[in-house]
């Protein structure tokens, strides 16, 4: 396997060290194959926000799993989980499963193209929407981690129609529209950043990308593939009261299953096949044990209490982070919002990838060494946000402070 992975970031290149083999998970821990327990806060690069291997969601997958693997037809499972997003989610009129975040960023560019004739897109800086050619432009995630914003085997003609402005600068953003007047299909975000390390928007700028789409008849494309159901039950477009034309989601609504989708407003969604001409399809998509996973996991999330206990114990540990760094003498900045939270090692603020990648990254590599030696799993980059659960518990967060205290004095 190349770097020894099924997926870069996973690999250690800018953390150092070797990547840790895991064997299980449960609740907010996971076990290395030689028996060490840790604090978990990648939480399978964000899906288990229940916690790992949720008793709910292990119980229906094993009853799911005696019907069969997959149907390759349609199901009752797809429409029960199709409602619960509908219901959720402010933008989602329709909504079509696939089988990853990737899938779905592929299929809802296709779409924006399909809908408006126009070829163009914008993209931020940092922002990651999968692995897709089109995408690969200044991208976030694993190509910032290690370094290779453009990626080599994506032609030129591919990504010459993707427009780039840095995240947060509206004004970028519309001299972009003014030089490609009438030729841009729409802009897509992460409208909180969690590929460039974690990055909120500013006050004004999801309502200004709003109010520009419409003035230029462009599409307004929110990536939820991280921030849905994770940082309200309706994601950021319910959390800042922005709606976008279209959506994407993965991660949460497959609860740990190999999962994607997109959707939003009626008329653009009614251009996919086959009750339109853009053709997008997939032989697992929709498949039972997903849905199984992902309406258990819903059905759980969608209680009072969920996004106030996330936010409670991720705000413990968001600000306990930058403490610790301050008072043992380190620039660091960060924040969080419900159960996602990021740490730079940075004066900050950070608005943007440029201001991310002030960050001393080989400081933060030393960290993460010496929270693992503590027996506290981060995500091996600066530059992928950090994720709590239902599962953590207080005395999860006071133990983290405490080895990153430890850590921090030593680094
Ligand atoms: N898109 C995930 C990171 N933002 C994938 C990382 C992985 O699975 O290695």
């Amino acid at each position: 396997m190349p770097g020894g992975v099924s997926s870069p970031v996973r690999a250690f290149k800018s953390v150092g060290g070797q990547p840790i083999v895991f064997d299980r998970v449960q609740g907010a821990y996971i076990w290395d194959v030689d028996g060490n327990q840790y604090i978990d806060y990648v939480g399978t690069w964000g899906p288990a926000i229940c916690g790992h291997a949720h008793p709910v969601v292990i119980a229906a997958l094993h009853a799911a799993l005696e019907k069969g693997t997959s149907f390759g037809a349609p199901s009752v499972l797809e429409n029960i989980l199709a409602e619960m997003v509908i219901d959720a989610v402010p933008c989602m009129e329709m909504v079509r499963f696939v089988n990853s975040g990737t899938e779905a960023c592929m299929a809802v560019l296709r779409l924006m193209r399909a809908f408006t004739g126009r070829d163009k897109i914008i993209k931020f800086e940092g922002c990651y929407h999968g692995h897709a050619d089109m995408f690969l432009v200044k991208a976030g995630s694993g190509v910032a981690t290690l370094g290779l914003p453009d990626s080599p085997g994506v032609p030129k003609s591919v990504t010459s129609h993707t427009l780039t402005a840095p995240f947060n600068d509206l004004e970028a953003v519309k001299a972009l529209f003014a030089e490609n007047r009438d030729e841009i299909a729409g802009v897509i975000l992460e409208p909180v950043v969690g590929n460039a390390g974690f990055i909120p928007p500013d006050a004004g700028f999801l309502e200004g990308l709003r109010e520009l789409t419409h003035e230029h008849g462009a599409l307004l494309v929110f990536d939820e593939v991280m921030t849905g159901f994770r940082i309200a039950y309706g994601g950021a477009q319910e959390k800042f009261g922005i709606t976008p034309d279209l959506t994407t989601l993965g991660k949460i609504i497959g609860g740990g299953l190999p999962v994607g989708a997109y959707g939003g407003r009626r008329d653009i969604m009614s251009m996919v096949a086959p009750a339109g001409p853009m053709y997008q399809a997939g032989t697992l998509s929709g498949n039972p044990l997903a849905m199984t996973a992902g309406i258990k996991t819903l059905e759980l999330l969608h209680n009072a209490d969920t996004y106030s206990y996330l936010d409670k114990i991720t705000k413990k540990l968001a600000v306990g982070l930058v403490e610790i760094a301050h008072q043992t003498g380190h620039a660091a900045c960060g924040g969080h919002i419900s159960g996602m939270f990021g740490l730079f090692f940075t004066d900050g603020p950070v608005h943007n990838y440029e201001d991310a990648k002030k960050s001393d990254t080989a400081k933060f590599g030393r960290f993460h060494r010496g929270m693992l030696e503590h027996g506290i799993y981060l995500a091996p980059s600066q530059f992928e946000a950090g994720f709590t659960s239902l599962a953590h518990t207080d005395s999860d967060i006071e133990q983290t402070l405490q080895a990153a205290q430890d850590v921090m004095s030593s680094l």
